[in-house]
């Protein structure tokens, strides 16, 4: 039986509580989770992965893998709480539920609930609503890059700003950022990655690539269907309606983002969830509304993974 701490999934969390809830979750379990560092950020914080694998010892291939980013941007705090209960979940329903449970027999999952750890503590500790990296531009007083820009898919390209003070700065070359550099060497060294999610808020809509431009992907139609039920799962539990489309045309253009990155490199379902709500909150959504929100966006992970499992 799991130990029980005293971690409050209804609540947000410091980085260093999340970090050691991380932590405890693979003590628990640690026939199925074990806790990787990938690489650091700018200001030298450890990038944690969950890794979650039923595969015994050493196999001669890397099992397929699913990766669950969250974080990416500091104040969308509904996306790292939704993910470490996602974590608790995916421990707690191992076994139980035979949707995740097969999904596991198949396939390993990593999950980054923390992508932008120093925007993370700037959010808790200065200024709620910072967005970027903590990373310092030469010849700019302005900090950070935004980090869902400064992936190498059309880096640069519409939706991105090369103006440093910008929310939208790509920064000054691809994968300048320590976290972004961090998960691309781990996916590539992996090399068997087969979905990328990447959790955001807010809006409610789930989409696919492009955001950099408005051709439709190869495989548009496959993953619109998918997301389409993914969202119908999602609303079936209270309701929650989410709008489905290409990035580009579904919120704005945009660059250089880690959605994009994936699919063209070779990672087909790529979706973008932005979790609640529509604006009424925007991203100061009231720690009451992470349980429903992880719950519902449960189903909607739930239903991409099972295709990514199936195809
Ligand atoms: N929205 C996303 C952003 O990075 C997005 C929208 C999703 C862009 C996927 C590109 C790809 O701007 C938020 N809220 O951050
Ligand atoms: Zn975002």
């Amino acid at each position: 039986e799991r130990s029980s701490n005293n971690f409050n999934y209804g609540a947000y969390h410091s980085l260093e509580a999340i970090y050691h809830e991380m932590d405890s979750i693979a003590r628990d379990v640690p026939d199925l989770a074990s806790r990787v560092k990938i690489g650091h950020s700018f200001e030298n914080r450890p990038m944690y992965v969950l890794k979650f694998s039923t595969a015994e010892g050493r196999r001669r291939r890397r099992r397929p893998a699913i990766w669950l980013n969250a974080g990416i941007h500091s104040r969308e705090w509904i996306s790292q709480a939704t993910a470490i209960w996602t974590a608790r979940k995916i421990v707690s329903d191992y076994g139980k539920d035979p949707a995740i449970t097969s999904i596991l027999q198949k396939m390993d999952i990593f999950l980054l609930p923390v992508a932008n750890p120093d925007g993370y503590v700037y959010t808790q500790t200065q200024n709620r609503l910072w967005r970027k990296t903590r990373s310092l531009s030469p010849g700019s007083r302005c900090i950070g890059a935004d980090p869902n820009r400064n992936w190498n898919a059309s880096f640069a390209g519409e939706g991105a700003s090369d103006n440093p003070c910008s929310e939208i700065y790509h920064g000054p070359h691809a994968n300048s950022e320590a976290e972004v550099k961090s998960v691309v060497d781990f996916i590539q060294e992996h090399g068997n990655f087969k979905c990328f999610i990447d959790l955001h808020s807010y809006s409610q809509l789930l989409m696919y690539p492009y955001g950099y431009t408005v051709k439709t992907a190869p495989d548009a139609d496959e993953l619109d269907q998918v997301a389409r039920r993914a969202a119908k799962a999602l609303a079936s539990l209270s309701g929650t309606t989410y709008q489905v489309g290409p990035t580009c045309t579904t919120v704005y253009p945009a660059s250089g983002s880690s959605v994009d990155w994936a699919y063209d490199n070779g990672i087909k379902y790529a979706f973008t969830f932005e979790l609640r709500d529509t604006g009424h909150y925007g991203f100061l959504l009231p720690a009451n509304q992470i349980i429903p929100t992880a719950e519902e966006t449960w189903l909607g992970l739930k239903t991409i993974m099972e295709h990514v499992r199936d195809n």
